[in-house]
């Protein structure tokens, strides 16, 4: 694909791994994805093979990393957090949520952008599972935010009853990015 970079972004070939700490590796057998209301209570969750068993999406996008690269027409299969909140019988509302992840990792986003097809926890990238140094087995995909709102090794979103900073957030990136 050759077309216009966003202002001030560079066409990245390679996938350059950025982690802010060692890749965890939790066996499929031990993951689950859960989703939390703002005390803590668990409103839903899936083994790995029930998550496997949702419906699937598969989306071809652009990303870009507020470290100044591009990557053009990245292809993602998962399972849309429409369809996870469908599944758990969730009505999405206004509101943000915590995503967070094996190692520790979090990110703050507003809910509405991850639905309406805007967000996914992705499980395959180019036709494979996701490497872990990549996020895998599932990592948050929400390519039309800055690529750190798309938490790696992801293992759950949590409802939260206002904005407050995640990982990044609290050294001083961006709480929307
Ligand atoms: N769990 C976790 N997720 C994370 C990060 C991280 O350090 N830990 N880094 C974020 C940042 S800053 C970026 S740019 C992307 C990098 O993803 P990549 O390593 O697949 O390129 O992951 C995001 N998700
Ligand atoms: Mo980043």
């Amino acid at each position: 694909a050759s077309r216009p970079l966003p202002p001030g972004q560079y066409l990245e070939t390679g996938f350059p791994v950025l982690s802010a700490g060692p890749t965890p590796r939790t066996p499929l057998d031990k993951w689950t994805f859960t989703v939390e209301g703002g005390d803590g209570a668990k409103l839903a969750s899936w083994t790995w093979n029930e998550f496997m068993a949702l419906p699937q999406t598969e989306v071809k996008t652009d990303i870009h990393c507020v470290t100044k690269w591009s990557k053009l027409d990245t292809r993602w299969k998962g399972v849309t957090i429409d369809t996870l909140l469908k599944a758990a019988d969730i009505t999405p509302g206004d509101g943000y949520v915590m995503a967070f992840c094996d190692g520790g990792y979090t990110t703050n986003l507003p809910l509405e952008d991850l639905t309406g097809g805007k967000g996914m926890v992705a499980h395959e990238f180019e036709g494979e599972p996701l490497d872990p140094e990549h996020g895998g087995p599932a990592r948050l995909f929400v390519p039309h935010l800055y690529f750190w709102k798309s938490a790696k090794w992801v293992r759950g979103l949590r409802f939260m009853s206002g904005d407050a900073p995640g990982f990044w957030e609290a050294y001083g990136y961006h709480m929307y990015g």
